[in-house]
């Protein structure tokens, strides 16, 4: 009691059981099933412990006399055996029930977005519909690591969604394994080099508001300094904001044609997403650089 008190949660909070709140329906499976975990190992756990209360108050050593012992006892033996079969099947069918939901990718997405993570920032490409997975490049948003490691939402990069829309993620990294990490989703990806990841989420209505990203994957040296935000927005509001930073990016584009600019860098897919923002993407391999400054402290 004291334990829970000192938490100082909200009820609420209390019953997420540490999870944060869920931004998308399949945030809320998450957490349905992580509740439902819960409330299963609570079911065994007070069982268990009630069978050692039982034991110790009513069964406490009376005499030098051996009690009866149930040794080969077949009805017990066999309940051993087949409650925990139980148990672990019951967890089984709701995880592999729910992990089938959480990976489909079926549905036709609203926004597509390419996700490059990179030692060690996060650049964000919003993809035209003309293909699933891997459209053409609208514009970018690409991050650079905050030179203090701090949680300072101003020099990060920021993830912007739409509300009540259907969001396809497609994960990629030109150098080690990241993890592409959400908390209010209730869910992460590794981003794997050579590998296609993919995974889809329907933001909920009423889910408008700043929250914030990570890498949940140790990187490298700089993995503590891969954040970035996330902006959930109103339809309205992200519709007007895409067609801005659309309007920005073929403008830039023509800048750069017009000065022959050829943005070339060995970021792999990084710098196939930056295009029009090669200059951005010098900025990220040049952190590296002082990385390994960084170690030296
Ligand atoms: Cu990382």
């Amino acid at each position: 009691m004291l334990g829970l008190a000192a938490t100082g949660c909200a009820s609420n909070d209390l019953t997420r059981l540490g999870m944060p709140e869920p931004i998308t329906n399949q945030a809320e499976r998450v957490l349905s099933l992580w509740q439902g975990s819960w409330v299963a190992a609570f079911a065994v756990g007070i069982l268990v412990w009630g069978l050692i209360a039982w034991s110790i108050i009513f069964h406490r050593k009376r005499s030098e006399q051996l009690p009866p012992q149930v040794r080969y006892n077949l009805p017990i033996e066999a309940l051993y055996t087949v409650l925990p079969i139980v148990v672990i099947s019951v967890l089984f069918f709701f995880t592999a029930r729910d992990q089938a939901i959480l990976l489909d990718t079926d549905e036709p997405a609203d926004v597509n977005i390419e996700v490059v993570a990179f030692q060690w920032a996060w650049q964000f490409n919003y993809l035209d519909d003309k293909k699933e997975n891997g459209g053409e490049v609208l514009f970018s948003e690409t991050g650079i690591p905050n030179p203090d490691g701090t949680a300072d939402p101003s020099t990060q990069t920021t993830l912007v969604l739409p509300e009540g829309a259907t969001v396809h993620f497609d994960l990629h990294s030109p150098d080690v394994i990241h993890s592409f990490w959400v908390p209010e989703f209730g869910f992460k990806m590794d981003v794997i080099p050579g590998r296609d990841n993919a995974f889809q989420v329907d933001v909920n209505e009423g889910t408008a508001g700043e929250y914030v990203g990570r890498c949940a994957e140790l990187c490298g040296v700089d993995h503590a300094r891969m954040l970035f935000n996330v902006l959930v927005l109103p339809q309205d509001e992200y519709d007007a904001w895409a067609a801005e930073q659309e309007q920005a990016a073929s403008q830039a584009e023509t800048e750069a044609a017009e000065t022959e600019e050829q943005p070339e860098s060995g970021e792999g897919s990084g710098a196939e997403g930056a295009g029009a923002e090669g200059d951005t993407d010098e900025e990220g391999s040049g952190f590296g650089g002082s990385g390994t400054e960084e170690n030296e402290e």
